[in-house]
């Protein structure tokens, strides 16, 4: 070996050694390590992301990655977090916007015990063990004869007390790639009237009604996909029924606008990114829908965010919350005022989805109330190019692509159908019980007209019989 070669071999070595001190495999791009997730789940995907604690949004998240197994790491969000509360009460006694006007952070955040996070960790802010990563698993991520996995989760919550409310925010983060951002509403009811206010509630005792109110729940979404963050589009699917056929139909939203769920048209949107894509060529996108659509609440006029249920916006650094935004910088009010016509053509997309719970209490909601859960759901599209949880080669549709549906014999016009004469109803006289014919004539036979006939003639001989002078 000639000294070249050494040399050459040494600064190898070094610039390796050198790499490997200042990069451990782990570690933070964008956080410190105290504030840094990074899990990776039994089928081989990985989570990792930052977090951090506001005193109005409680826990935000950043820098949300995922990769799935054996696949590509691709940044999904840039931040993500709980935009606004909204609760309006039916009395119109009180209209509260929990998150602007109280906070889920700081003084309203709930410490944590180890027994609130079975199974898992609890991750400190400063000093404060405010919040809980979990693993769960979830039954039959898919199943094909034999073979069949579970799914596990990477599930983030904390818990925020606002007045008697105890609100749980949490995210789930599954195996496959689904985004599921939840909210769970728990503690004691916060406002009552006596019977009077029946109809605007529901009585839980004696005089005592729980009055009826909405949860109107809205997240801010920064989906960056694959880390490029102005070329995300946002299209709108919508099925549209033509005759016997259904046709997809897909609708680009290109300037800022708000939408709302239709249950006819199964309508959801699709977050997708004009560049990247995955191995057969297909964008990677992801679909937003919002499952819960049995409640919904369009509110009074100075109530104008909650008249659609998710709105696309540009990135703007003052807007904050989706209802009492702080007016600074000449920022709007609500996402009413955010939605203000500017294309989102090479812009960096906002999403601000949104859904509803409504409350009527019950008897069963005091002294204190099941946690009553809300979410959406983030589910990816085309992604991946295939199932990345099944090592099995993809045979799906080789055969034919779709069975021909079975051939049916030719139909034979059934037998026109007798129908038997009908007579008018014979009335017996009193006393006199009809005979019940089995025959296939029925009461409309001869034989059966016969019998009565005999029948009356015996009846009058019979009644004149008994007449003595
Ligand atoms: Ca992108
Ligand atoms: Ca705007
Ligand atoms: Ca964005
Ligand atoms: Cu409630």
């Amino acid at each position: 070996m000639n000294i070249q070669t050494l040399t050459k071999l040494i600064s190898v070595l070094l610039c390796l050694s050198s790499v490997l001190y200042l990069k451990p495999s782990h570690a933070a791009e964008f956080c410190s390590d105290e504030y840094y997730i990074n899990v990776s789940l039994a089928n081989g995907a990985r989570w990792d992301m930052c977090w951090e604690q506001r005193n109005r949004e409680g826990i935000v998240l950043h820098k949300v990655h995922f990769t799935p197994k054996a696949g590509q790491r691709r940044l999904i969000l840039s931040s993500a977090s709980l935009a606004q509360i909204h609760v309006p009460y039916d009395d119109n006694g009180a209209r509260y916007h929990d998150i602007s006007d109280y906070g889920l952070g700081g003084n309203y955040m709930v410490d944590l015990r180890q027994t609130d996070c079975p199974g898992g960790k609890l991750l400190n802010y400063a000093t404060r063990p405010v919040l809980c990563r979990q693993v769960s698993t979830t039954d039959h991520g898919f199943r094909y004869q034999s073979e069949q996995v579970k799914v596990e989760a990477l599930t983030l919550f904390s818990v925020s007390r606002v007045g008697a409310y105890h609100y749980i925010p949490l995210w789930r983060f599954y195996e496959d790639g689904a985004i599921e951002p939840a909210v769970g509403a728990t503690g004691a009811l916060q406002r009552f009237n006596n019977a009077s206010a029946e109809d605007q509630g529901w009585l839980i005792e004696s005089n005592k009604v729980g009055l009826g109110h909405v949860h109107n729940f809205f997240w801010k979404l920064d989906f960056d996909l694959a880390g490029t963050s102005r070329d995300d589009l946002v299209e709108e699917l919508n099925l549209q029924e033509q005759g016997e056929q259904s046709s997809l139909q897909r609708t680009s939203i290109t300037t800022e606008m708000g939408r709302s769920v239709n249950p006819l048209t199964a309508r959801r949107w699709l977050i997708r990114d004009a560049e990247q894509t995955n191995s057969e060529g297909q964008s990677l996108a992801y679909e937003i829908r919002l499952p819960q659509s049995e409640h919904q609440d369009i509110g009074p006029d100075s109530e104008t965010f909650t008249r659609e249920d998710i709105y696309f916006t540009t990135l703007q650094e003052c807007e904050l919350y989706a209802s009492h935004n702080p007016g600074l910088a000449g920022c709007a009010d609500s996402l009413y005022g955010f939605v203000n016509n500017e294309s989102l053509r090479g812009a960096d997309l906002v999403v601000w989805p949104s859904t509803t719970f409504y409350h009527m209490p019950r008897a069963e909601d005091a002294p204190f109330m099941d946690a009553h859960w809300s979410y959406i759901s983030l589910t990816p599209r085309d992604w991946e190019a295939r199932n990345s949880l099944s090592t099995s080669a993809d045979i799906s549709g080789s055969q034919l692509a779709n069975p021909e549906p079975p051939v049916l014999p030719p139909v034979t016009p059934p037998p026109p159908v007798v129908t038997p004469p009908t007579n008018p109803p014979v009335t017996p006289p009193p006393g006199v019980t009809l005979p019940i014919s089995s025959s296939n004539g029925g009461t409309g036979s001869l034989d059966y007209g016969f019998l009565v006939l005999l029948v009356l003639l015996i009846w009058r001989g019979a009644r004149r019989v008994p007449t003595l002078h």
